[in-house]
């Protein structure tokens, strides 16, 4: 049967391509709310040809709705969540605010479909790099499982949302034309640059966003020892992600059977012309469902490693899609219900 949804967040970057999915993907809707900040409320954003009115959010938000995405970061998940739950919804959380809360499930379809069984309200949409390396990495962990992941990212505008992405370009106008470019929203100039992800360091060195490849993706993978370590770096790139990644196995994984698994993976496309030296590029990764896969080698410094080299849109699988693809994965199986069923 039909649902009733409301997008929390619906003027973003996420916000908008959800709304482009639900749309593409004939989401079977029964309603479709648009939840953003005051500022916002009054307009209108097109969906299926009619003009929808962005609400404030507010405590009657959530009264007759079935599904929230939500997108608007992780403050607002934690004001929102839980009322939303308490009205009798679901909701996908795309936030960084419940990801790691041991009875949140954290789901990538392609990957963990059956931990969405056990929600209790929420379900979290874990992070873009994390998204894009389960879904080319697990396919190989499967056959053999990885022992340890190097990851190196090289992460678009749009990761830090809409006006990023216009900040990026406005800086690069201005070095065109010899000015002095502005950084508002990054702390650096990235038109013509690039630095390492800006997000909170530990005690450790690390960063937050590379904090989020090592422990979600353990959750993801049900693997807690699993060891990964990861350098995220911020690119000029407008909306998706690369990452260079080393697995290491416990015995040598074939490279052709490597390709040859990779070849036929949900989610994923191999992308790979030796002769052409042509392989993934976030341009033509940019606006497709697939998680561009290529370069796939040998490690020459480990007989037991890999490498690959994949893209994926940002916005799309590591964000959007894969938000929707839970939905839809909950529909299938009857999971849209209140928590309250569930504690029942
Ligand atoms: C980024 N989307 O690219 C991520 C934030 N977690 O910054």
């Amino acid at each position: 049967h039909p649902y009733r949804v409301a997008i929390l967040g619906a003027t973003g970057a996420v916000g908008t391509e959800l709304l482009e999915l639900l749309e593409q993907r004939d989401f079977p809707l029964a309603d479709l709310k648009l939840l953003a900040s005051a500022r916002s409320a009054g307009r209108t954003l097109t969906f299926k040809g009619e003009q929808l009115p962005l609400e404030a959010v507010n405590d009657d938000s959530f009264k007759q709705i079935d599904l929230v995405l939500a997108s608007a970061g992780a403050s607002v998940s934690k004001a929102w969540a839980a009322k939303a739950v308490a009205a009798g919804a679901v909701v996908i959380d795309n936030s960084s605010a419940f990801r790691l809360n041991p009875t949140v499930p954290l789901v990538v379809p392609e990957v963990n479909p059956q931990a969405a069984a056990a929600h209790q309200g929420i379900i979290a949409n874990p992070n873009c790099t994390t998204i894009l390396m389960a879904v080319a990495i697990y396919p190989l962990h499967q056959v053999q499982p990885i022992r340890r992941i190097v990851a190196a990212t090289y992460q678009s505008a749009s990761g830090a949302g809409a006006r990023a992405m216009e900040e990026v370009k406005t800086q690069t106008q201005a070095i065109l034309q010899g000015q002095e470019p502005v950084a508002e929203l990054f702390p650096y100039p990235l038109a013509f640059n690039l630095f390492p992800h800006n997000s909170p360091l530990n005690g450790e060195g690390y960063c937050e966003e590379e904090m989020k490849m090592v422990n979600e993706t353990r959750k993801i993978f049900g693997a807690p020892n699993l060891r990964v370590t990861a350098t995220c770096v911020r690119v000029p790139v407008l909306r998706a992600h690369s990452e260079a990644i080393n697995l290491e196995f416990d015995q040598p994984f074939d490279v052709a059977q490597a390709r040859a698994i990779l070849s036929q993976a949900p989610g994923v496309k191999l992308v790979e012309d030796w002769e052409a030296n042509y392989f993934p590029m976030p341009i033509d990764a940019s606006g497709k469902d697939e998680v561009l896969v290529g370069r796939i080698r040998q490690d020459l410094s480990h007989a037991a490693g890999l490498e690959l080299w994949l893209c994926g849109d940002q916005i799309r699988k590591g964000a959007a899609l894969n938000a929707v693809q839970i939905a839809e994965l909950l529909v299938q199986q009857n999971l849209v219900r209140p928590a309250i069923a569930l504690a029942n």
